[in-house]
């Protein structure tokens, strides 16, 4: 693939989270009927976007992944005012308090860990840094994840999420089944849970289904298991429009700026940064210094080879 579409398809996928995140965010919580208009955007994004940037700017600043280094930046990033589930600023606390930052996660929800969709909502960086090594993806989509997510299935969110941000680099729209995609993901994905969420998304799609059955069988809410294969239907049921999938995403309310922001960060990474539209670009907060990020996650990348 040549340089310039690969820039394009970092750029729209770090633009896409962001622009997702910022449009889901004044309806997060709210009801699916209360969002039949288009939500009005004003840019400001969320813990996801913010959480995603520390992802990204820290596996440019160390040149790949280091955990501890990852979990500081988090911290040293953490803004209370953007929204944050309960989960990280624990995880945080702990750690300002002596706890190890590589078992602090595991301290949470009962010694479990959380199941949370914030691995998931951050995992877009990963995706693209190892957009074409699968094993190397999977090992770093679960190694980040731990330090906040410790629970499999938040864990296993993350992989699948980062996952499809990779496919979506890897696709041409030209030759694009969204069936195949969706396949691709489910033998990729090592819990069942999942597994079988892909093969109702499949299901979904044939079907054609309405808002109200896609939110029944797949879910809308915070737990990584009702959002992530939520997102990545998102995106599939429609791949022929960025603006479509995430307004799509948003309109199923619920946790609707991480949905955004996942369906956002691979319809982007799909598309590329100039299927985006131009608006929300112009007015999404620190939106050049995101694709800054991207471009550097793209040089990272291709000093690897
Ligand atoms: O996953 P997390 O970072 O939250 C992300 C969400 C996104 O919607 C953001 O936009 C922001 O609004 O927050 O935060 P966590 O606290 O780790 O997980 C979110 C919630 O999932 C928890 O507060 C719990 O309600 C639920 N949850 C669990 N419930 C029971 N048992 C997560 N793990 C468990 C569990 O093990
Ligand atoms: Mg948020
Ligand atoms: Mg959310």
């Amino acid at each position: 693939m040549d340089r310039s579409l690969l820039r394009s398809k970092f750029r729209g996928s770090m633009l896409g989270t962001g622009v997702g995140d910022a449009l889901g965010r004044p309806v997060e919580g709210c009801a699916p009927r209360l969002v039949e208009e288009p939500p009005e955007f004003d840019g400001r994004y969320t813990d996801d976007t913010e959480m995603t940037i520390g992802v990204a700017e820290s596996l440019v600043e160390v040149g790949g992944f280091d955990g501890e280094h990852m979990i500081k930046t988090f911290m040293r990033n953490y803004d209370p005012k953007r929204g944050y589930g309960p989960g990280p600023p624990a995880v945080f606390r702990l750690i300002e308090l002596g706890e190890r930052w590589d078992t602090a996660s595991m301290i949470l929800f009962g010694g479990r860990g959380s199941f949370g969709n914030g691995a998931a909502m951050r995992a877009a960086p990963v995706g693209l840094l190892y957009f074409d090594e699968p094993e190397e993806l999977r090992r770093v989509a679960e190694r980040s994840s731990l330090l906040t997510h410790a629970h499999p299935l938040g864990v296993e969110g993350a992989v699948i999420q980062a996952y499809a941000v990779a496919l979506a680099v890897k696709t041409n729209p030209s030759s694009f089944d969204p069936r195949d995609f969706l396949e691709e993901l489910e033998s990729f994905s090592r819990e069942e849970v999942y597994r079988e969420a892909l093969r109702d998304a499949a299901r979904l799609l044939n079907e054609k289904a309405d808002k109200k059955k896609v939110i029944s069988r797949l879910g809308n809410g915070v737990e990584a298991f009702r959002s992530v294969p939520t997102a990545v239907y998102c995106f599939a049921a429609n791949a022929e429009s960025f603006e479509k999938a995430v307004l799509y995403a948003v309109s199923l309310g619920g946790d609707a700026d991480t949905i955004g922001a996942m369906a956002g960060a691979i319809s982007g990474a799909y598309h590329g940064e100039d299927k985006i539209p131009v608006e929300w670009v112009k007015r999404l907060e620190k939106a050049e210094y995101i694709a800054l990020l991207a471009d550097k996650l793209l040089e990272l990348k291709l000093k690897e080879k």
